[in-house]
């Protein structure tokens, strides 16, 4: 038997191995402590430390997890590998951002990244198509997806949205997506919306000679979920959505498997993510959140409009070049780009954020003064200027719809 205290979990000289999942942390020690102390405890409470001295059995310490390279309020906390289960995204979470989050020996703690070694990303799916539905699953070779979701968000009935949808596909959109909280409601219930709405996306297909395509949202509980995901399937549609952060990661595995079985590509919706990302002291950063995501295997998912749009971002082109980047061969994640964006700044998002991306837009298409189809006409004039390198304003003189819009909005962006 051999003894371990905090102290044990601290060595500020150690050198991570390959098989460590290191972990960055900003923290703010609590009342009296040292940025030391507080580091060693994060270090002894996420691996297998207590309050307490404990005597343990030989073997033990080797899952224990070591706070090193200490710089101001930023520590990195190395944890051996054995310490997780393989696959088991709760169970990771549970050691590296659990009771940690609430302990009194830091004021604050935010969990700012992760390096995930290749033995735990083997554990999981990761995405199945990735950035690839922009050419397999759509037409949009070369230049940015464009997806729209009606608005108002709930409240529109089955027939209004479907004919929205088909508008924005004719306008030049590829795809139509349901809002995060628009689910199964008495005013339009799943399967009528879903049917129908995959219905006239055939007739747009034909009638524009573009693949086009519905991200249905699928948000429920987990056996609901795949119950949807199949009727999404055996209604020719080949995209589902979810809420991963309010419907949960283990669920997101469990949607993954099945959607591999039924060829579905999986749009991440990041609703509630503000709650762990937006304060900078405290909390979960959104690049975390992404790499969850991506190993978990959705194809796209929201980062953010790079300070261009109506939301608060963290550093929306740092995350989109991770969820692009060599993660031990699995495949990469769409970034999706949304909120607030209309046609008059979609320029200087490509510029910040490069075209391999889906833009998406509600207000901004569908609160053009001409409707809904002369705004996604609008929208993708934006889209094709900015990819043949033309100002907007020189597009507009022979577009009349991207007239209208830049007349509307500018190149403000809203709030
Ligand atoms: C955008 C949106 C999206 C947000 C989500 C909305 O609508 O549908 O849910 O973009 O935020 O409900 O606000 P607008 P994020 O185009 O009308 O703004 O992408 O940052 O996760
Ligand atoms: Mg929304």
């Amino acid at each position: 038997m051999t003894g371990i205290e905090y102290s044990d979990f601290l060595d500020l000289d150690y050198e991570p191995v390959d098989t460590d999942l290191v972990c960055t942390f900003t923290l703010r020690p609590g009342e009296g402590m040292s940025m030391e102390d507080a580091a060693a405890r994060v270090a002894s409470e996420s691996s297998n430390g207590t309050w307490a001295e404990l005597q343990v059995e030989a073997g033990v310490t080797e899952l224990s997890a070591t706070a090193f390279d200490l710089s101001g309020n930023t520590v990195r906390v190395a944890y051996p590998e054995a310490l997780f289960e393989p696959g088991n995204m709760p169970q990771i979470l549970s050691c590296i951002a659990g009771n940690i989050m609430g302990m009194k020996a830091v004021d604050s703690i935010r969990l700012e990244d992760c390096e995930w070694p290749e033995a735990i990303v083997e554990g999981f799916a990761g995405p199945q198509f990735g950035s690839s539905v922009a050419t397999e699953l759509l037409s949009a070779h070369g230049r940015p997806v464009t997806a729209t979701v009606p608005k108002p968000k709930v409240g529109l009935h089955t027939e209004s949205h479907a004919q929205i949808g088909y508008d924005a596909w004719m306008g030049g959109v590829d795809l139509l997506k349901d809002d995060e909280n628009l689910t199964d409601q008495v005013f339009n219930p799943f399967e009528e919306r879903v049917a129908r709405s995959l219905e006239l996306r055939d007739k747009a297909q034909e009638e524009t000679g573009e693949r086009k395509d519905y991200l249905v949202n699928i948000t429920a509980e987990t056996d609901e979920m795949l119950r949807r995901a199949e009727f999404v399937a055996d209604h020719g549609g080949k995209f589902v959505m979810v809420d991963v952060v309010t419907a949960g990661w283990a669920s997101v595995q469990t949607v993954r498997r099945r959607c591999e079985d039924l060829g579905l590509a999986i749009h991440a919706h990041r609703a509630m993510h503000a709650a762990f990302d937006r304060h900078p002291d405290q909390g979960v950063s959104m690049r975390v959140l992404a790499q969850i995501s991506r190993l978990v295997g959705v194809d796209h998912i929201h980062t953010g409009t790079a300070d261009l749009g109506k939301l608060e971002n963290e550093d929306t082109a740092g995350i989109n070049d991770w969820l692009q980047s060599d993660l031990y061969g699995m495949n990469d994640v769409l970034p999706v780009a949304s909120g607030g964006l209309h046609p008059g700044i979609v320029d200087e998002l490509i510029n910040r954020l490069g075209s391999n991306l889906i833009i998406q837009a509600g207000g901004g298409i569908h609160g053009h003064p001409d409707g809904t189809a002369a705004g996604a006409k609008a929208f993708r004039q934006s889209v094709d200027a900015s990819m043949e390198g033309i100002s907007l304003a020189e597009y507009a003189e022979t577009h009349p719809e991207l007239k209208v819009a830049l007349d509307k909005w500018g190149t403000q962006t809203p709030r």
